[in-house]
């Protein structure tokens, strides 16, 4: 059951957080976590139409090879994913001001470029990896209908999700490794660091259990959320990790920026012929 009225506008007539109106979004958004980053993705840009910030939610817009693109900062989370991802649904799928349904639903392309840590040996710092599935156990559950849940240890519980398969695809045949991720709502305990209190999943390092269970490749903190949504919402998702570190063999990238560089590159080639 759908309640358009509980949509929040500012005075100016943009959406709550993102402070973006609908015609300042394209049907490409690629997400990223550091605010920092959506300058290096509109960085190579060859034109620039709109730039907005509002708290960790910094926008631009503009075209990469004649293609209109936006990327967002989502910040660090599935938290924020939620704010981002129903925002971005609500400028392209509402007429606003009016609050009225769009009588024709467009279907996003969203895309997240992030940077990740792997949890198999075998998996290179440097991989660009797309995720094919993920597993969330980051709570957003807690607030949607995700289909069933899977205890993974006892009290903990994850949802399951897939990006879209025609994206994924595109993303193999570019020669991403396609990885199954895990998205966590921490990055200490959360993804079993036991800094100086202990974490309840350092089995995570393990290569045992849920892990080889199910083939879980990769941890970070929003694809999950991103898949999930998307999917209720009916937008389609991707998510690109830059392996930066191994969890397992302790290996850390040397060159992390142009690790990320590649897949920007890389990335904005792929959408750019979609
Ligand atoms: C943690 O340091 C952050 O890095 C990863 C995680 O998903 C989390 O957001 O992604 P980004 O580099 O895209 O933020």
């Amino acid at each position: 059951m759908q309640n358009l009225a509980e949509i929040i506008l500012n005075d100016d007539g943009s959406i709550y957080h993102l402070h973006l109106k609908p015609e300042e979004i394209t049907e490409i958004v690629i997400t990223v976590g550091d605010p920092d980053r959506v300058d290096k993705v509109a960085g190579f840009f060859e034109s620039v139409k709109l730039t907005r910030q509002h708290r960790e939610f910094r926008t631009i817009t503009g075209t990469y090879r004649g293609r209109p693109i936006t990327v967002v900062s989502t910040g660090i989370g599935t938290d924020n994913v939620d704010i981002v991802l129903n925002e971005l649904d609500m400028l392209a799928n509402v007429l606003l001001p009016e609050r009225v349904a769009h009588p024709f639903p467009k279907s996003l392309i969203i895309c997240r470029m992030g940077t990740s840590g792997a949890i198999r040996p075998d998996i290179k710092v440097g991989t660009l990896l797309v995720s094919e599935e993920a597993w969330g156990i980051d709570g957003l559950h807690a607030g949607y209908d995700f289909g069933p849940l899977t205890e993974i240890q006892p009290g903990i519980y994850a949802y399951h999700t897939r990006g879209d398969a025609g994206l994924i695809s595109e993303f193999q045949k570019a020669g991403f490794t396609k990885g199954i991720t895990l998205t966590t709502s921490g990055f200490y305990g959360p993804q079993g660091r036991s800094i100086r209190i202990p974490s309840a999943l350092s089995w995570l390092r393990s290569e045992s259990g849920f892990v080889a269970e199910k083939g879980l490749t990769n941890l970070e903190m929003e694809t999950a959320g991103i898949y999930a949504l998307s999917a209720l919402l009916g937008h389609r998702a991707i998510s690109l990790n830059a392996i930066l570190a191994n969890r397992i063999t302790g290996e850390f990238s040397p060159h992390p920026d142009a690790v990320m560089e590649e897949l920007i590159l890389r990335g904005l080639d792929v959408l750019s012929r979609l």
